[in-house]
């Protein structure tokens, strides 16, 4: 079985090629890495790209036109399929999803379809962020909960394992979130077409940073888009 995990990258020098060294000391068999950059300015593309002649099973998906997080996953999801993966894991460049949970991600889709990396159930854990910013991730996530009607602890995690088939039923063409609520957009198709969705504890670890990137105007526009998810698909029928 090939695994294919796709990693969007904006300007992660700093992180890029120890994540790559982490990823590849699992020696999982069958396993690639698509990092999928943004044509960053800092030169990320240019060390993955160097690492790739070394390593046949990392690779480069070098995005010079368009931008954005949700596009970028798309584009490589797209290209893992074309790959051949039969499964496709995502995650983050900047350490906050830890590469050591790979192997349980795998364990766990064997009898599953997809798998999404949880910060809310026993053992999962979000450190370093501040308490307000804590609250209003859980209450975010019981907002998605609610108003899309999924039993899910962790609506926003963006660690995920998606069975190819799960990925060729979404049509990766077709969604229509805007930015971040992307993430909602799959797993909400996921679970309305049928799928089985499983919840594994992740330690998460924020990002150190100056000045989140976090504002009301974001958090707004994502309560919105799950509004309009709901409107869109609710009457979805089982494929
Ligand atoms: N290709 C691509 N990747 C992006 C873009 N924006 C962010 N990323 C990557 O997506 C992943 C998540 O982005 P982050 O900036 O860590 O987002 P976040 O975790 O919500 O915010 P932080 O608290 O700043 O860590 C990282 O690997 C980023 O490098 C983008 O426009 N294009
Ligand atoms: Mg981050």
């Amino acid at each position: 079985m090939k695994t294919i995990v796709v990693i969007p990258t904006y300007n992660e020098a700093e992180n890029i090629a120890k994540l790559l060294e982490h990823i590849l000391a699992l020696k999982i068999k069958d396993m690639e890495i698509m990092v999928v950059d943004d044509n960053s300015p800092d030169g990320t593309a240019k060390i993955v790209e160097e690492i790739s002649k070394k390593e046949p099973s990392a690779h480069l998906l070098l995005r010079k036109t368009l931008k954005g997080r949700g596009a970028a996953g798309k584009d490589g999801f797209r290209h893992a399929l074309e790959r051949g993966a039969d499964y496709v894991i995502e995650m983050d460049a900047d350490f906050s999803h830890d590469p050591k949970y790979i192997p349980d991600f795998l364990d766990a889709i064997g009898d599953c379809d997809v798998v999404l990396g949880s910060r809310f159930i026993k053992g999962g854990r979000d450190i370093g962020r501040g308490i307000i910013r804590q609250l209003i991730s859980r209450l975010g996530s019981i907002y998605v909960r609610k108003v899309l009607g999924i039993k899910i602890h962790d609506c926003s995690s963006g660690y995920r394992c998606f069975r190819r088939k799960v990925l060729e039923a979404i049509k990766l063409d077709d969604t229509v979130s805007l930015g971040p609520a992307v993430v909602h957009e799959f797993l909400y198709k996921s679970i309305l077409y049928g799928f089985r969705v499983k919840e594994i504890p992740i330690v998460f670890l924020e990002r150190r940073r100056e000045r989140s990137k976090f504002n009301f105007q974001i958090m707004l526009e994502g309560f919105i888009m799950v509004l309009i998810l709901k409107f869109l698909f609710s009457k979805t029928r089982q494929l």
